[in-house]
């Protein structure tokens, strides 16, 4: 290396650098929206391994006028002596691939755990220019590089300083990315369960074009993070809490049980979220189940003749947050998207943490234990009083004639019989329902209007939900059973399409079906098979031209200087006659559909039981706020479906 000029290595750098330019993909998954915020995570990620490290304890994100990024850490700043190289440290790590950020060496965990942790150097390969300062020493550093990474000039030095830490800005190259364009509120929900994840840890966002400021910082960690998940709904008891450490893996628990029936878990490996779970969640599972077992034999309240609770029956209502720390050379991730811990040690880490601690707390507090346990015991009755109905059901005692006595005069059916091409319309309203009836392709599509509100699911048993005439409809439609009887494989129809009015009415009744689907049916959602229609706003004439509008950017854009629009604004579904509900909304060749993904179940979840719960005004006030923002931000947009 040392006797290599300078020219050579910097030749080969900037080879590296142009790598990665050319295959950005392979370095941040994609240059779209997620690729472009890989960026931020990147640099806040290095930042966060300093105060893992022990090194400051806030960390400032801003967002720029000029669509730069800026992370400030208190931190010992980088380094900005010589490196073996000859170059300074500083240079290497923005410029050398894999040469900077993860700092391993010192005995720290990684946080990025190899997902996205690919090195500050790729950030500034796609940018347009990185400025990094840097205060240690008491001496103020500067380094500007352009065009993908090419240093200006040298590490200037600007100055003296108290302070300590670096400073990174950084603005994305258009070149690069299909947009560059930051979004405020998705780098807000990710440090606040970054902050979450790290007590006291303070992180704080600023939007310097409106000069709003969110701060996150909590000193009870998981708890908070419980209470947040649980803000709207009805708890049974304090949350529990506890962390431990075996065979060198660091776990931290939370749980808490609501008055729902649904089972939630997050977890997370050295703080990324694992979102198809692993061996940490299993080793929770596992252990959670047998140690409720155990307790309920020790305290004789399940006898020798009783069978065990089955980990579906423990798991009713809880919510668990299961963070494991796991060192570098332990981690082993599985899955397309790596969403998956594989590691076999945090199997038995977290089950031997989970065993000792859940077992003393249910010790010391035997009345809340013993709650829980009767609860338990309730969904251990209800799962087996719907295994008896399944069996029934399979045995044919409800039959294909009740379900066709609880669909007549409602579901206008589908000639075909071809599933895998069939769509189930669920339409606002008897007269939408009838133009829809109409105009559509009857060999492939069924229509089911939908009169008045849907029941709230938030909070609905199983049984609740037969009782629902509106439901019940629904669930005899697709033919697949419900709750825990549901089976996908099942499904009369391909895509189930809730097409509504596009009103604060039409949103309301889009969310009380997607909580019921959530809740009862989730793998149609997981599945794909859930999509919202979108009906025009507008009817736009512009001289000979009649054209339709689905959003006022659309309409906007479709505007010419001096020419004269004649514009029909759509209130609802019932203001278009069939022809025109077909050649906007229903026809496959030109409608629009928006398929419903459950991108973050933590945000869905929560904004789920916003929606759904007990508080009106928050409800009220969410619809107002994000109803428009959460179809565009949140669904995946699929043209033609
Ligand atoms: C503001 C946005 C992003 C960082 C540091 C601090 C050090 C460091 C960073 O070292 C790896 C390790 C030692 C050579 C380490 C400072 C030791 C002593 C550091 C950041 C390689 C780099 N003094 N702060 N890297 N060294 N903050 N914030 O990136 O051997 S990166």
């Amino acid at each position: 290396m040392t006797n290599r000029n300078y020219d050579e290595s910097s030749i080969e750098i900037l080879e590296g650098l142009e790598a990665v330019r050319k295959r950005p993909g392979m370095y941040i998954g994609s240059v779209d929206g997620r690729g472009l915020h890989h960026l931020v995570w990147e640099i806040v990620d290095n930042a966060i391994d300093e105060a893992l490290n022990g090194y400051g304890n806030e960390i400032i994100i801003e967002l720029n006028k000029d669509g730069s990024v800026t992370v400030t850490d208190f931190g010992r700043g980088m380094p900005v002596g010589k490196h073996k190289s000859g170059k300074n440290t500083l240079e290497v790590i923005y410029t050398v691939l894999h040469a900077g950020g993860k700092f391993s060496s010192e005995g720290g965990y990684k946080t990025a755990g190899g997902l996205h942790g690919v090195g500050a150097s790729v950030v500034n390969a796609l940018s347009e220019w990185v400025e990094v300062e840097v205060c240690r020493e008491k001496k103020r550093y500067l380094m500007r590089f352009e065009n993908g990474g090419r240093k200006c000039s040298g590490l200037k030095e600007l100055g003296p300083t108290n302070r300590t830490g670096s400073k990174v800005t950084f603005k994305p190259d258009p070149k690069i990315f299909s947009t560059t364009v930051f979004n405020f509120s998705t780098i807000c929900e990710r440090a606040q369960e970054e902050a979450f994840l790290l007590k006291n840890l303070k992180l704080t966002v600023k939007n310097n074009f409106d000069n709003e400021v969110k701060e996150y910082v909590y000193a009870e960690g998981l708890k908070e993070f419980m209470s947040y998940l649980h803000e709207d709904k009805d708890v049974l008891h304090e949350t529990v809490a506890f962390s431990d450490e075996s065979q060198g893996i660091k776990a931290e628990i939370a749980f808490q049980y609501t008055d729902s029936y649904q089972e939630n878990t997050f977890s997370y490996v050295n703080l990324v979220r694992t979102k198809d779970g692993g061996t940490h969640e299993t080793g929770f599972k596992t252990a959670f189940t047998k140690t409720i077992n155990d307790y309920a034999r020790e305290q004789g309240i399940l006898k020798d003749k009783d069978s065990n609770f089955e980990g579906s029956d423990v798991r009713e209502g809880l919510t668990s947050i299961i963070v494991v720390t796991i060192p570098e050379n332990l981690l082993q991730f599985e899955g397309q998207t790596k969403g998956k811990l594989g590691t076999p040690e945090a199997k038995t880490a977290v089950e031997n943490v989970v065993a000792t601690q859940l077992m003393y707390f249910l010790h010391e507090n035997k009345e809340t234990a013993f709650n829980l346990i009767k609860k338990i015991q309730r969904a251990s009755l209800a799962r087996e009083a719907a295994r008896k109905a399944k069996d029934e059901a399979r045995a044919g005692k409800t039959n294909a004639k009740k379900s066709k006595e609880i669909l007549s005069g409602k579901l206008a059916n589908a000639q075909s019989k071809d599933y895998k091409h069939l769509e189930l319309f669920l339409v606002e309203g008897d007269s939408a329902g009838g133009s829809a009836k109409k105009c559509r392709d009857s060999k492939f599509q069924a229509i089911l209007p939908l009169r008045g509100k849907v029941l709230n699911t938030e909070k609905a048993s199983l049984m609740d939900v037969e009782k629902n005439e509106e439901l019940n409809t629904i669930v005899h439609c697709l033919g697949a059973g419900v709750g825990v009887n549901f089976d996908i494989d099942d499904i009369h129809y391909d895509k189930v399409i809730i097409m509504t009015d596009a009103d604060t009415d039409g949103a309301h009744i889009q969310i009380l079906l997607l909580t019921f689907f959530y809740r009862f049916m989730r793998e149609l959602i997981e599945k794909g098979h859930v999509y919202i229609a979108m009906p025009p706003l507008y009817r736009v004439i512009k001289g000979k031209d009649m054209h339709y509008c689905y959003s006022d950017a659309e309409l906007n854009s479709y505007r010419e200087d001096g020419v004269k629009l004649d514009i029909q604004r759509y209130k609802g579904l019932g203001e278009m006659d069939a022809d025109q509900l077909w050649d906007t909304t229903m026809d496959p060749e030109k409608r629009t559909l928006i398929r419903v993904s459950i991108e973050d179940a933590a945000l869905c979840e929560r904004k789920i039981s916003v929606l759904m719960g007990n508080n009106a005004e928050l409800r009220r006030d969410w619809i107002d706020k994000n109803i428009d923002f959460t179809l565009e931000e949140d669904y995946k947009v699929e043209r033609n479906g």
